[in-house]
């Protein structure tokens, strides 16, 4: 899921002084220059019915609420990241794994404490906004999907105080009306781009051919848009500071595609990235072996885990199967072996994780 404040810096100023509820609500960033040089930070929705909004010019929203009883004030980022922070960390114990983007945002897997259900999860939105009002006493919107991409999405579909629940069966639905930049990366110039296109919805870009938008856009942006507009993405939410991956790799004593000799330098590497993973307190969830054989191709295999693990038992297991396939599908020998783990957490996630497991 996706979490998202509401009007965040206005909402931190009713906070400590609630009687600008009844009040529209400016907050500026003042240039200085003049008395009303700069720009609009953010608007609480009162305002924001007079059509104030982020990044308008401060004279501008001055002039839409001419002869309104509204408040004016400056940006006070202290007082704001403060807020942020008590939030983060309520927010934070309702994950399995946790990823704060920016000030009033953040990233929650729940995916194991709500046993993979939409409506566990659904609950758990509830509970998280009843302690969230009573810890910190502000408003959220959420989006919940079956991915970082709609839960984004479905988190601005409905705010303030929002909930969005798109379950994995609705999400071609879901996206295919709404206009193409609701979807990240798509801006004012790609919008310009697209429209050029005919493309004007996630249904349109959907539609478009992948080839043409790579051409358009680049292969790294059009597959992007291509699988975004498709609802697709496989990005795991990351706690921040933690590696993607830890990976070992080893030359061979001598070329080969027996299982039991190569068994030999994987069991030595999965020790190695074991060690480390323990020492970080790292779990995962994602293995993958990589293989540059004699003629110096390279060619890789991965496997995702239904839970994450921190088990060095598993992860030989899976590099295991792994080269057992690999070995099937090709008959030339191997040079260099690598093992590869992906989809890192915390461990005491992994704990929490085992906890909702089991029913705690
Ligand atoms: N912000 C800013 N200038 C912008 C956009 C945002 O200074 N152009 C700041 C003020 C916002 C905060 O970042 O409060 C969070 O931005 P959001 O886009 O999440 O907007 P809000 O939280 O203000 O409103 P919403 O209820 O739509 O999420
Ligand atoms: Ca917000
Ligand atoms: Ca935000």
């Amino acid at each position: 899921m996706l979490v998202d404040l509401d009007y965040f810096f206005a909402q931190c100023e009713e906070l400590r002084n609630p009687a600008l509820k009844e009040k529209p609500v400016v907050i500026g960033v003042y240039s200085g220059r003049t008395e009303d040089s700069g720009a609009v930070s953010t608007a609480n929705y009162a305002a924001r019915k007079y059509g104030v909004k982020s990044g308008m010019p401060l004279f501008l929203a001055k002039r839409k609420l001419e002869g309104v009883d509204a408040v004016f004030l400056p940006v006070d980022h202290e007082y704001y990241e403060q807020i942020s922070d008590k939030l983060m960390r309520v927010f934070r114990g309702y994950a399995d794994v946790f990823e704060q983007v920016g000030i009033d945002e953040a990233y929650l897997d729940v995916t194991c404490r709500v046993h993979g259900s939409f409506d566990e999860a659904k609950a758990l939105v509830a509970q998280m906004k009843v302690d969230v009002r009573n810890q910190v006493g502000v408003t959220f919107s959420v989006g919940v999907g079956p991915n970082r991409l709609v839960a984004k999405v479905a988190c601005d579909v409905q705010k303030p105080d929002g909930l969005t629940i798109v379950r994995a069966e609705d999400v071609n639905a879901f996206l295919q009306p709404l206009p193409v930049d609701r979807l990240i990366g798509v801006g004012r110039k790609t919008l310009q781009r697209m429209t050029e296109l005919g493309v004007k919805t996630i249904g349109d870009l959907a539609k478009f051919d992948v080839q043409r938008l790579v051409e358009v856009f680049g292969s790294t942006l059009g597959v992007y848009f291509h699988n975004a507009a498709n609802g697709v993405d496989d990005e795991p939410v990351r706690e921040a500071g933690e590696p993607e991956s830890v990976s070992r790799i080893g030359t061979l004593k001598q070329d080969s595609r027996d299982l039991t000799f190569i068994l030999e330098k994987t069991d030595s590497l999965t020790a190695e990235i074991h060690g480390e993973l323990v020492k970080k307190g790292l779990s995962f969830r994602q293995v993958g072996i990589i293989a540059v054989l004699t003629d110096l191709t390279v060619r890789s295999r991965s496997q995702t885990l239904e839970q994450p693990t921190r088990t060095l038992e598993a992860l030989r297991k899976t590099v295991r199967e792994l080269l057992e396939r690999f070995l099937e599908d090709s008959d030339i020998e191997v040079r260099r072996i690598g093992v590869k783990v992906s989809q890192l957490a915390k461990e005491e996630s992994v704990q929490k994780r085992l906890e909702s497991f089991f029913g705690n």
